[in-house]
């Protein structure tokens, strides 16, 4: 397959989801579920076929070293400077796989339209360790084809728990959001002017093309996981329960647990936002800290519409899911209208999402060591969620990987500096 024609199946899934809008947009809930589920293609309808794909991309280093995932407390300044420069480097970078998007961008719209509700490939269900396993390891290895001893450091957010840590200073992430300019990103490498957001949620009707942070700001998650929260998930001896979903009970699901998910009763496809959850519980652990460096005041798609009115549309919700180049930013009415990108379905346009997802990811390994290489299930949960299912995107891009195939980040040429 070429380029190209990659190119068109991207924005095919675009105009899928904004044409499911425009014709299901007055229906909400369990009906539209029932009447989605009844036209649902699987995974592997919607991506190409394999082995037609070009750059076909190994989850190893072509040298066979192994990467050692540090702290990111313990970096050096060499190597706090490697991350970030790679990282700029790859937002400037066009894609093999989605031209012309940079590279960066591809993996912001690959982990949005994850959420896509055919395909429901890294989030609400087993897969989540693995698939964002897969996802981080593939882009530590574009960063080390910028600079081979780069490597994707972990924010242990039960430690490092301050908003002037050491992660928010300017050789780093950047800090806080300035209120003064709608709460975006004023300080570091991925400052306002310096780092263009390409992608956006289908629902956001923002579309400010800076990062924004509202650190500490979320009245979902005012605080930062304890030590105890996090001892308490690790603990769990299960790796996740039927319905193999959001609503997995917690005491018999470590993936749910940690995932953040908690009091749901019920899981629906929105056209607008992909596969949703109704929760009526706290937003811990994972989904915590995204809400927590994002600042949200209420989920993203439950902002009263009154308030999103208030602020400053810069194109209808129906119209291009990129940013419109040289388009003003627009400012946020009030902070109840702040929109965080960690919060997000293109929440790794916020690079502190790699930080947070190393942590996330060497959380899989502790447990692995713990309780023992064990996944479930085998079969009954959503396509590409199975032991032995391939995940998209990764098989659309012709590497065919499932849930059971790295189970041991050491096979994928990477390890914890706190492994055993
Ligand atoms: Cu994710």
């Amino acid at each position: 397959m070429d380029a190209r024609r990659f190119d068109r199946l991207t924005q095919a899934l675009a105009t899928r989801q904004s044409s499911r809008r425009a014709a299901l947009g007055g229906m909400v809930g369990a009906g539209l579920a029932t009447i989605l589920g009844q036209n649902l293609v699987t995974a592997q309808d919607a991506t190409p076929a394999m082995g037609e794909m070009m750059a076909t991309p190994a989850l190893t280093s072509p040298t066979g070293k192994v990467t050692v995932r540090k702290n990111g407390s313990a970096m050096t300044a060499d190597e706090k400077e490697a991350f970030t420069d790679a990282v700029l480097q790859l937002k400037k970078t066009e894609s093999p796989w989605t031209p012309p998007l940079s590279i960066y961008d591809t993996f912001v719209l690959w982990h949005r339209d994850a959420f896509d509700c055919a395909l429901m490939a890294a989030h609400m269900g087993p897969a989540f360790f693995p698939w964002h396993r897969v996802f981080v390891r593939l882009f530590e290895l574009e960063l080390q084809k910028v600079h081979p001893d780069a490597f994707v450091p972990y924010w242990d957010w039960t430690v490092d728990q301050g908003k002037d840590a050491y992660l928010w200073q300017d050789d780093l992430m950047g800090g806080d959001g300035d209120p003064e300019h709608g709460y975006t990103l004023s300080t570091g490498p991925f400052r306002r002017g310096e780092w263009e957001i390409k992608i956006f949620d289908f629902d956001d009707r923002v579309r400010n093309p800076s990062i924004i942070r509202d650190l500490a700001g979320s009245h979902l998650t005012p605080k930062l996981p304890t030590p105890q929260e996090y001892e308490d998930a690790l603990n769990i001896a299960t790796y996740d329960s039927p319905p193999w979903n959001a609503l997995a009970p917690v005491d018999k699901s470590f993936r749910n647990f940690f995932e953040g998910w908690r009091d749901c009763t019920d899981d629906y496809c929105d056209p607008d936002v992909g596969m949703q959850t109704t929760c009526h519980g706290p937003h811990p652990l994972h989904n915590g800290v995204h809400l927590w460096v994002a600042g949200e005041v209420v989920l993203a798609h439950e902002v009263p519409a009154a308030v999103m009115e208030a602020a400053t549309p810069v194109a209808s919700p129906a119209a291009s899911p990129v940013a419109t180049p040289g388009a003003e930013a627009p400012t946020p009415a009030s902070s109840a209208s702040i929109l965080g990108t960690m919060a997000a379905n293109s929440s790794p346009s916020d690079p502190v999402f790699w930080m947070h997802h190393s942590m996330v990811d060497r959380t899989w390994s502790t447990w692995l060591q713990r309780h023992g290489k064990t996944y479930v299930p085998v079969s009954g949960a959503h396509f590409g969620q199975n032991l032995n299912d391939y995940m998209w995107p990764y098989q659309s891009i012709g590497l065919n990987i499932s849930p059971a195939m790295v189970m041991d980040s050491l096979k994928l040429g990477y390890k914890y500096d706190t492994d055993e």
